[in-house]
């Protein structure tokens, strides 16, 4: 009997070793994830505003599997997920690195912190983010937003959209208040 489900007790053993290097996210605390093409700064802003100490690199897909940090504000907690980078295509062409950040955003239902990075540092054109952000918008409209335009010590190629908050992770500019905004948006009054 064994030998005849030898194949899904091998897969079976592989999730469990998959399963054992996501972080636990705790249902009953508030979350927040740090959204994005790849490249434009969300693993160090997730450095900048939590403890979470996720790698920093400057080519894309740096972040290939989520992470958590936390806020401590007003004696709670908020628990801050870094995710992978998404491009903007369809979900057939997206490769398992992006598909693990869709299902945290699908199954957690966080609240959304979306980087955009007009420097153009990050290799990925402002339409190409911007088209990525309406996705998001369209698939989770339910979720509490926040917008952020990152790299902002960097000349810009636009100015922040209106309502976005413009912070720089390397200079701490923009910093306290994104920290503050998310603190907002999640621990209300
Ligand atoms: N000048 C400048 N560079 C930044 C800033 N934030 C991040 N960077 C640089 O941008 C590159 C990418 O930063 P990450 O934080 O790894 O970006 P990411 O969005 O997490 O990237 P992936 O995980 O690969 O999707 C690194 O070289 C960072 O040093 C910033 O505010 N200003
Ligand atoms: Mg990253």
């Amino acid at each position: 009997m064994v030998r005849q489900v030898a194949d899904r007790l091998e897969f079976l053993r592989d999730a469990r070793s998959v399963l054992r290097k996501l972080p636990a996210v705790d249902p009953e605390t508030p979350l927040v994830a740090m959204a994005g093409a790849p490249n434009v700064g969300k693993s160090s802003l997730v450095r900048a505003i939590s403890t979470g100490r996720p790698a920093v690199r400057e080519y894309p897909f740096t972040t290939k599997s989520v992470s958590l940090g936390h806020i401590t504000a007003r004696y709670q907690t908020i628990q801050v997920l870094d995710t992978p980078g998404l491009l903007d295509r369809p979900d057939a062409e997206r490769n398992n690195i992006e598909k693990q950040g869709l299902a945290a955003l699908e199954h957690l239902a966080p609240a959304i912190v979306f980087v955009t990075d007009a420097s153009g540092t990050s290799g990925y054109p402002l339409e190409v983010q911007q088209a990525l952000r309406a996705e998001l918008r369209a698939r989770y409209p339910q979720a509490p937003w926040l917008e952020v335009h990152g790299k902002f010590d960097l000349e810009q190629e636009a100015p922040p959209g209106e309502g976005a908050l413009a912070v720089s992770a390397t200079e701490g500019t923009g910093v306290d208040e994104l920290k503050q905004a998310v603190i907002a948006m999640l621990l209300p009054g």
